[in-house]
């Protein structure tokens, strides 16, 4: 029996399964800053394993993956190049300036891609007046773009240009499986294309906490000691890594099931009058419920009266499926909505 989980706002709501919660209860634990914890040493000897990378490393969440990943990857005062609404420049607090003392250089992308020959213009030249580019950050799926999933060729594009420029590239994969499983690959398939990557475990795939940074040895050795800086060292971690190995044994697969009730979700709320913004190719649906005449508060008031929780800001939302939420609950979910709607 999966627990219910109405709530849209995120995937990071997830609970973690039963399973995990057995599985930290029975981790074998260590001190992992001693390298001593044989459940973390687990995780990460797994994740690098399935990403097609020499080390891992386990780390508190997506934000501290991306910037213990950068910081290995730059030195102060390096311009990084970045997709202008990725979730490393929006979102994570600005730890790319205050942390490395680095410059951010965005680009506009189609979809959450960037062109190739935009990148190329964005490198800087060797000059004494300039700063030193030295890394392009990429993100897949791309989330405000929506959940968009890059394919390999538009990722090889992006890890072409850095490589003729002798640039890292980081993959910001958050929802990297989320990609994968959309697109029917081998998960491999797009991580060739990265020098180091971080894949978030709690959010579809349902752990409580934490993070991946998957790399060459001598990238993740540097992160772990950026990790170690940042206080992400962390002790007796196996009881928190523990869900995080049945997260990638056996979460990984069922993420098509979410893909398949965002898209059912979609084409309800369209047939409600609803307008939906992005193409609908992972986890997420963006809408606009305008053309209804409704507002945020009308929208949130609704789901809470039919029990779910949803965030709408203006006229709009961002709804995310994930474990918790089943095919029928999407179902029950539209045709209580449309009682409202009228
Ligand atoms: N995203 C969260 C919010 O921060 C917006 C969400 O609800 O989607 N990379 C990407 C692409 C992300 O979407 C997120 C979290 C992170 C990194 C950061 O992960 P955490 O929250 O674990 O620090």
């Amino acid at each position: 029996m999966v627990e219910k989980n109405l709530d849209f706002r995120s995937d990071t709501v997830t609970l973690p399964t039963p399973e995990m919660r057995e599985a930290s209860y029975r981790a074998r634990l260590g001190d992992d800053v001693y390298r001593d914890d044989p459940t973390v040493n687990e995780l990460e000897a797994l994740g690098a394993e399935m990403l097609g990378k020499e080390a891992g490393l386990f780390v508190t969440s997506g934000t501290q993956g991306n910037a213990v990943s950068i910081l290995a990857h730059t030195q102060r005062g390096d311009e990084i190049i970045l997709e202008e609404r990725s979730h490393i420049y929006v979102n994570e607090v600005g730890g790319l300036a205050v942390m490395g003392s680095l410059m951010a250089r965005t680009i506009k992308g189609e979809k959450g891609w960037m062109r190739p020959d935009d990148i190329r213009a964005a490198i800087r030249a060797d000059n004494i007046h300039y700063p030193r580019t030295s890394l392009v950050c990429v993100e897949n799926t791309h989330n405000s773009a929506g959940g968009i999933a890059l394919t390999p060729s538009q990722m090889k594009s992006n890890w072409d240009v850095a490589k003729e420029h002798g640039l890292g590239l980081h993959l910001d994969g958050a929802r990297i499986f989320n990609a994968s499983v959309a697109l029917g690959l081998d998960v491999k398939k797009l991580a060739q294309y990265s020098d180091t990557i971080q894949i978030c475990l709690s959010k579809g795939l349902s752990a409580p906490v934490g993070s991946l940074v998957v790399g060459s040895q001598e990238l993740v050795d540097r992160a772990r000691k950026y990790r170690k800086m940042l206080g992400g060292g962390m002790r007796q971690a196996g009881i928190i890594a523990a869900p995080g190995i049945i997260s990638l044994t056996q979460m990984v697969d069922r993420l098509a099931e979410d893909h398949r009730n965002a898209k059912t979700l979609a084409k309800g709320l369209k047939r409600l009058g609803i307008k939906v913004l992005n193409d609908v190719q992972t986890n997420m649906a963006y809408v606009d419920f305008s053309p209804i005449g409704w507002t945020a508060e009308d929208w949130n008031t609704a789901c809470a009266k039919i029990g779910w929780k949803s965030r709408g800001r203006g006229t709009t939302t961002r709804l995310v499926t994930h474990y918790g939420i089943e095919e029928e609950d999407i179902e029950s979910f539209l045709d209580e909505m449309a009682k409202l709607v009228g």
